[in-house]
């Protein structure tokens, strides 16, 4: 193995763009400032988990072991701390599967002619969607996307059976959530129910309430999630390779400059379809600006830069100093992420700070409630409102730093297959064959926020060593930009992967960082993973893959809902610094061990770089020596039957789209089309 990398001394984050910190400091107080001025440290019960608030006794903090250190009721560590857990869990789904059922309800009024300006662009991929959620798939689209639309909206609703896309995952991963009983029915029930167990005096046995929160996070995973992703593909189109660029230097400082951050991709595909509009142009220009540069911020970045190549200025950590550039007329923002502090900050500035869902609104922001029945419409008011600004932007105050880096983005698992097997044998086959020949070593993920109180540049310091080790690496959400920020999503990075993965992506011509989308797209992922299953070669399980997911900064509860769906889905998840029951020896065991007997995957903690990389590489060999994949193989000699074998793969209807699994449907040509 290569030398592993040194952790840095410094703060990560106060780094990133130090130069525009400098420029407000004293001006106004901003999230790195306010970890060090705060003068005290988060509080050891709550960050450990043993902190319980469930009820006006106390709050209770708990020791675990100590009897008068229960809580007033007698609730124990390992209880308590697997409530906060489930109550996470349940935040996180509701936090996605909201995103999800908003997109639903877009996708509904489009398909029903009450929306202007979006149309279906994917018919192939609504038409497997249709097929996972039971519907004939072989009906014209117009009847089709309606049946979609609805059947989509009751996902969330329903109250029996189980969701529709627990059907995409590998066949003994189903059978075990049968046996194990915790096949999500309605994503709604499964939120509501989770969080009436964690009230006072319901479920109190560390177990149970662990063993239900799996059943929530399916219901995030491969419900709110996979919905959210599949139909925004459908609205918007399936992310392909693309070429952009990320950091603060993407801000123009002749053009109205608008950052687009939240999560959902509707409002921002709407400004950038509207700013492109020759009339919104010429009304920027009568301002005495060139045009207008939308950037993103947070998830609604990742969104339109997978899909239209929009530069991401920033990740959630840069919010703050994206403003204090002095260079954005507005930032617009959906739902999530978003800090309250960005209206002090724009309060310092020309900038306004515009609210758009009427589920989340700022004090000290303007609030245009975006229609989604008149997108362009909506996006027209928002912009007006941003061009306003430019002629008050007081150039004293504009820096905008030189720094940027070039990325490729957009590799949808659809895209992976295609990039990876060609566009008439589009397979995970040359995948998985690498996996097995030893040229790839494993799949690992890097997802997740960044976060403040984290000194390291963790993401790309575990990236580098992973790529370094021949570990093919995938990356979603803030951990992306991060890694981007540092050119690791450039092809120009090839030079960093160790000897036999860089053969293989010179072969196919990409970064060996990989960026998958947003945080609901790690959906993505569970459907990449099905679909190695599903090739061959790597088990029959997504359990028996060499592959790895972690998120190293993690900060919100969504990250928690992500890592439980991946280690019910039997991909073990390494999270730190900190970890959320640690206070709890027993209940943090459970997620370990007994997860591990229940799921073939477990919940780590690692402290820092190095220590994320030694769990992450150590867990892919185990994996690679039960496969019997861990020695170079023998040479096999093929005779002719087997050689025809190999050139006849079996094409799924739904080649490219991903999921198909192992029931090969037949689809005719024209269904693609009609
Ligand atoms: Fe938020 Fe998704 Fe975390 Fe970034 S990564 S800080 S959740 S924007 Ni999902």
């Amino acid at each position: 193995m290569e030398p592993r990398l040194k952790a840095r001394q410094d703060c990560g984050k106060c780094l990133i763009n130090q130069d525009v910190y400098e420029r407000i400091k004293g001006k106004v107080l901003t999230a790195p400032e306010r970890v060090n001025k705060r003068g005290m440290k988060p509080c050891l019960f709550g960050k450990g988990g043993t902190c319980c608030n469930v009820c006006h006794m106390g709050p209770c903090q708990i020791i675990e072991g100590v009897e008068e250190m229960r809580g007033v009721c007698g609730a124990t560590a390992s209880t308590v701390a697997a409530r906060n857990f489930c109550r996470m869990v349940a935040a996180g789904t509701a936090t996605h599967s909201d995103h999800g059922r908003g997109i639903a309800e877009a996708f509904y009024s489009v398909v029903h002619n009450e929306a202007e300006d979006f149309e279906i662009k994917e018919k192939a991929k609504l038409r497997m969607v249709a097929h996972y959620l039971g519907l004939d798939r072989k009906k014209p689209i117009k009847e089709l996307a309606k049946e979609v639309a609805v059947k989509a909206l009751e996902e969330f609703g329903k109250q029996h059976g189980r969701l529709a896309f627990l059907s995409r995952a590998p066949e003994k991963r189903q059978e075990k959530w049968r046996e194990l009983g915790v096949e999500s029915r309605g994503v709604d029930r499964e939120v509501v129910e989770l969080i009436h167990r964690t009230t006072v005096g319901v479920d109190q046995d560390y177990r149970s309430l662990l063993k239900a929160s799996i059943r929530c996070a399916l219901a995030d995973g491969w419900g709110g999630s996979m919905l959210a992703t599949e139909l925004q593909d459908i609205l918007f189109g399936i992310p392909q390779p693309i070429k952009s660029v990320v950091n603060l230097g993407v801000l123009k400082e002749d053009m109205v400059n608008i950052t687009v951050h939240g999560h959902e991709p509707e409002v921002a595909e709407a400004l950038a379809i509207a700013a492109q509009l020759p009339e919104m142009i010429k009304e920027a220009q009568k301002v005495g600006a060139k045009g207008i540069n939308l950037a993103g911020i947070c998830c609604t970045g990742n969104e339109v830069l997978m899909r239209r190549g929009i530069p991401i200025a920033g990740s959630f950590v840069q919010q703050e100093i994206a403003l204090a550039t002095g260079a954005v007329e507005a930032m617009v923002v959906d739902v999530q992420c978003i800090m309250q502090n960005v209206t002090t900050v724009a309060e310092a500035y020309h900038t306004a700070i515009i609210t758009t869902s009427d589920k989340a609104k700022i004090e000290g922001a303007i609030h245009i409630a975006f229609d989604h029945h008149k997108p362009i419409e909506s996006a027209k008011n928002i912009l007006r409102e941003a061009i306003a600004r430019f002629p008050k932007r007081d150039k004293k105050d504009v820096y905008i730093p030189k720094k940027k880096m070039d990325v490729v983005a957009g590799f949808s698992h659809e895209t992976i297959l295609y990039m990876l097997g060609g566009r008439f044998r589009a397979s995970y086959k040359p995948l998985n064959k690498n996996i097995i020949n030893g040229r790839i070593l494993g799949v690992a993920a890097i997802v997740g926020c960044d976060n403040f109180r984290v000194k390291e540049k963790l993401h790309i310091e575990i990236a580098k060593e992973l790529i370094a080790n021949n570990v093919l690496v995938v990356v979603t959400g803030c951990a992306a930009s991060a890694i981007g920020r540092d050119g690791l999503l450039s092809p120009d990075a090839l030079d960093l992967a160790g000897e036999s993965y860089r053969e293989v992506l010179e072969a196919i011509g990409c970064p060996p960082v990989l960026h998958m989308g947003s945080c609901v797209d790690n959906s993505r992922i569970l459907i990449a993973l099905t679909e190695m299953v599903h090739t061959g070669g790597l088990g029959d399980d997504i359990d028996e893959l060499p592959v790895v997911g972690s998120a190293p900064e993690w900060m919100s509860e969504k990250a928690i809902a992500i890592g439980n769906y991946f280690v019910g889905s039997g991909t073990t998840v390494v999270f730190g610094p900190t970890f959320p029951t640690e206070n709890s020896k027993i209940a943090t065991n459970y997620l370990r061990e007994d997860f591990n007997q229940m799921f073939g995957a477990s919940w780590r903690i690692a402290r820092n770089a190095s220590e994320f990389v030694s769990i992450m590489i150590d867990h892919i060999r185990k994996k690679r020596e039960n496969l019997g994949i861990d020695k170079p193989k023998p040479r096999v000699l093929y005779d002719m039957a087997m050689r025809r074998a190999l050139g006849a793969p079996t094409i799924s209807p739904f080649h490219g789209l991903g999921c198909f699994g192992p029931t090969h449907l037949r689809v005719e040509p024209e269904e693609q089309t009609q």
